[in-house]
């Protein structure tokens, strides 16, 4: 099976869709673009700087943004997939209840990597040095929302912004050994 997916990726890489990067020890890894929102009650304490500051840290590049409020409809539209649970409505208010901000982040394995950087949903179960942990109140005004998978992430960057909205800087500026650089890695 890995052996049929590393086929797909040679095949995309070769068509131009897959675009990737080297890392240090020379492993090939998908550049993808997740979708991220600051919670309101984190925009409220005014951390959208220091929060924005670690994604940039973590070598993910901020490609989209805006500052939005949600009407309780996009809201509970945009947490649909919570809806059989106990907390939704809550969910719902909470999301709706002031401003957020919405960020398309891009790079290498971004969604693992921007998913590991926000920690896990509770931030009394976060560890240190995660926007969860730094920034979170509770396991519902957890600071940071971010996409699971590419598919979501798909739809979840289709919920705020058009194509028209996102400057990808992928510069591939120079082809070495068969393996295009990222010029923001230099
Ligand atoms: P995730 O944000 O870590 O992916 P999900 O399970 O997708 O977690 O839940 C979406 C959001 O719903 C969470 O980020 C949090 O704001 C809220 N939430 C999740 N679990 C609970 C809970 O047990 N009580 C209250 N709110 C919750
Ligand atoms: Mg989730």
């Amino acid at each position: 099976m890995n052996k049929f997916f590393t086929c797909l990726l040679l095949v995309g890489v070769l068509l131009g869709s897959v675009p990737l990067v080297a890392t240090e020890n020379n492993a090939l890894r998908p550049v993808q673009q997740t979708l991220c929102l600051i919670k309101p009650e984190a925009v409220a304490a005014n951390r959208i700087g220091p929060i924005i500051a670690c994604i940039e840290a973590n070598r993910l590049r901020v490609v989209a943004m805006k500052m939005t409020k949600l009407t309780t409809d996009q809201a509970a539209l945009f947490y649909a997939a919570q809806k059989v649970t106990p907390f939704y409505k809550s969910l719902v208010g909470y999301m709706s209840s002031g401003p957020i901000v919405a960020m398309v982040l891009e790079g290498e394995d971004s969604i693992e990597t921007y998913r590991k950087l926000m920690g896990p949903t509770d931030p009394a179960q976060a560890p240190r040095g995660t926007l969860r942990r730094e920034f979170g109140t509770n396991v519902e005004m957890n600071a940071v929302h971010g996409s699971e998978s590419v598919e979501n992430a798909k739809k979840e960057i289709a919920f705020f912004f058009t194509d028209a909205q996102i400057y990808s800087r992928l510069h591939f500026t120079h082809w070495s050994g068969g393996i295009f650089l990222d010029s923001a890695r230099r």
